[in-house]
């Protein structure tokens, strides 16, 4: 169908599992493009619903809550709000935000499985499946890990290899081991329900590598082809699972048994949309039961299986549903080169990036979208977040509109002046403004955002250019008629980027809107060089955007360097031990309480402090290679401990007698030894 027949528009992001915070991953993975997209649609006045939700069940959320030592229910409880209040936040207008833990979505799981159960669709196998003794449990999905037999990663789950992106199955590692005691698990019969889905094949090619050959996204076309054309054809996937946490199995003889989260999250999209439904008094059926609805699932690459295969094959089974029109699935976000990780608290995430930039939503949006992973991986740095705020929004945008305002105030006491004749100048301008919001929406249209953003900003370029041509400054000396068409078309310039850039940036649309006084603008309107009339009295200029200082990047830069070195020290390995001594080898190291009197750097090192201490016997000079580790206050005065029998050693001319005994942590940070309680010097340490 072309755009023009759809008649509405069922918009998904996926369900993030409630099972920890935000980061800038999940935003710019799937959360901005589809806000993008939802605004842009709404800006067309076209018919709309954004749906999401908490993704409540599964693997993730148990092994979050035996970690943390509480419930399942608590661990999406407090990640369910944090989670919708930074979507709030960041201006991700959802329609409806809603939880797989709600009932309707219950009933609305529940009822899809019992259909397709009623209609034969599940091979009911027993099959052996790995068991905990000691936990007395089944090893579903990221319980079991193991060797990838596909890669040689040591840490493949029993459902991934997230090195490989391979999708494994628990029997497939080599080495298994549980995530609950450790232990090597044994293999036990149990009985699931799988959804055959080498019947739906012929489909799926069809449907996916005919039919949308032409307008989905490479990256997800390619995935879709090495799934339907793999040699062994698609799997059978159990879509059951033992466990206690979830969805139970509607049917007899399935005690204890839940749903398979992937079965139930994505119905979550359609339970969502009944609750808003329900809010608002309409019927959600249309949504997603009839032909002219238009369903685009916003996603990242790893999900792209369960959204183009088997929720499509479910939907189709079920049958009277609409399928996706469009995954536009994107690729990773890395953060400064490494892979996002939460374990690895390797993230930028969202609440605390807000207590760092209180205001600065926009930039964060635009950063992330102009550097989108919408056909490879790609990276977010610091330096790079600074200097398109700095070059870009500050420079270019912000100043643009500024001008246009600041110079209507100060020559038109802030009244829009009329438009007089028009030269060359003008009408290119004018010209331009006609023509980008067609190219910006076209792109839009073809889920290429960062496209669309870069029209965007060459749209601002233009108008600066304009002014920067006109010089309206100069030409208030002479001619002030002159001066009030250049300040016209600018103001409508920057009243149409605002239009045309709100899905990207709303928060700085609003604060355009406001100063112009101007209210529910849609995308019909932009192209016009009469939204602001003639006399009409604007307000002060808003501030935009300002510059990011240096020190405020290598400020968050250090901070991820703090959390690198953490997890180096917490994954490096303790020094082997040495060789086995005897007794008496021991006996004769002479080891004692001594306390520091006097420590001064040694001239001409680095590296050395010259310290005397009293050991008890009497006073002794020694030097010690803590310098870059301590002042000369840090040890003064101090009780430590010391070999004092060590045979003397000159070192730059002086005889260092002994030597302080220091711990050497992981990352080669010195502690120094001391008794926890005032000891008498020259106490012996045996
Ligand atoms: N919760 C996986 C994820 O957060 C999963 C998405 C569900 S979408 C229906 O990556
Ligand atoms: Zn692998």
């Amino acid at each position: 169908m072309k755009p023009s027949e759809f008649k509405r528009y069922t918009i998904t992001a996926a369900l993030p599992y409630a099972n920890g915070p935000l980061h800038i991953g999940h935003l710019a993975g799937c959360y901005i493009p589809a806000d993008i997209y939802v605004r842009y649609l709404r800006s067309q006045g076209r018919d709309v619903a954004f749906v999401g939700g908490s993704d409540e069940h599964g693997v993730a959320i148990t092994i979050k809550a035996r970690k943390e030592g509480i419930s399942p229910q608590e661990v999406v409880d407090r990640y369910h709000e944090l989670m919708k209040k930074s979507f709030q936040e960041f201006g991700i207008s959802f329609d409806h935000y809603s939880r797989t833990s709600a009932k309707i979505h219950h009933e609305t799981a529940s009822g899809f499985f019992r259909d397709l159960y009623d209609k034969g669709e599940f091979l009911e196998q027993t099959t052996e499946q790995y068991f905990d003794e000691e936990a007395g449990q089944f090893l579903a999905d990221r319980y079991i890990e193991g060797t990838c037999p596909k890669c040689g990663n040591e840490h493949a789950y029993g459902d991934q290899c997230e090195r490989c992106g391979s999708s494994l199955s628990p029997t497939e590692l080599i080495n298994p081991k549980s995530k609950l005691s450790g232990n090597t698990p044994v293999l036990k019969e149990t009985k699931h329900w799988f959804l055959d889905l080498a019947k739906y094949t012929d489909f799926l090619k069809n449907w996916i590598l005919v039919d949308h050959a032409q307008d989905w996204k490479n990256n997800v076309l390619g995935q879709c082809r090495s799934w339907l054309e793999a040699g062994d054809g698609l799997q059978a996937r159990s879509m059951t699972r033992d466990m206690d946490w979830g969805i139970p199995v509607p049917v007899e003889g399935a005690e204890g048994k839940v749903l398979y989260v992937w079965f139930d999250a994505p119905i979550g999209y359609i339970s969502s949309t009944k609750e808003w439904a329900a809010e608002k008094g309409i019927d959600w059926e249309p949504y997603w039961r009839s032909e002219d609805t238009k369903l685009v699932h916003f996603i990242g690459k790893d999900n792209i299986v369960f959204h183009c295969i088997v929720f499509p094959a479910i939907l189709k089974t079920h049958g009277g549903y609409v399928l996706p029109d469009n995954v536009p699935a994107n690729e990773f976000l890395n953060l400064e080169g490494d892979k996002i990780s939460t374990s690895r608290n390797w993230a930028v995430w969202l609440h605390e990036y807000l207590e760092q930039f209180p205001d600065k939503q926009d930039v964060l949006r635009y950063v992330l979208t102009a550097n989108a992973p919408e056909t490879k991986d790609n990276d977010f740095t610091w330096k790079d977040f600074q200097s398109r705020n700095n070059s870009e929004l500050v420079a270019i945008y912000g100043n643009f509109v500024n001008r246009a305002v600041v110079l209507t105030h100060k020559f038109f006491d802030g009244n829009v002046p009329g438009l007089g004749t028009l030269n060359d100048l003008d009408k290119d301008a004018l010209e331009a403004l006609k023509s980008f919001p067609e190219k910006i929406a076209a792109s839009i249209e073809r889920y290429r955002f960062r496209e669309a953003l870069s029209f965007v900003m060459d749209f601002a370029r233009t108008g600066n250019k304009y002014l920067a041509e006109t010089e309206p400054w100069k030409t208030i000396k002479e001619d002030r008629e002159r001066t009030g068409t250049i300040l016209n078309i600018a103001l409508n310039f920057a009243a149409n980027l605002a239009i045309v850039a709100e899905p990207f940036l709303p928060f700085t649309s609003a604060k355009i809107f406001g100063m112009f006084g101007l209210q529910g603008l849609k995308w019909e309107d932009a192209g016009s060089h009469e939204l602001l009339q003639t006399g009409q009295q604007i307000f002060e200029a808003a501030l935009l955007f300002d510059k990011i200082e240096d020190a405020t990047v290598e400020a968050q830069i250090q901070k991820l360097m703090a959390t690198k070195k953490q997890n180096e020290i917490s994954n490096a390995v303790a020094e082997p031990m040495k060789d086995i001594i005897s007794y008496e080898d021991f006996a004769k190291l002479d080891m004692r309480v001594v306390k520091v009197l006097t420590a001064e750097p040694m001239p001409k090192s680095k590296k050395l402090l010259r310290l005397t201490v009293d050991t008890g016997l009497g006073v002794k000079t020694v030097l010690s290679g803590v310098a870059e580790h301590f002042q000369p206050e840090d040890l003064i005065g101090k009780q430590v401990t010391m070999l004092i029998n060590l045979a003397p050693r000159k070192m730059m001319g002086i005889d260092s007698e002994g030597m302080i005994l220091m711990a050497e942590d992981r990352d080669g940070s010195l502690r120094l030894l001391q008794p926890n309680t005032p000891t008498s010097e020259g106490s012996t340490i045996s």
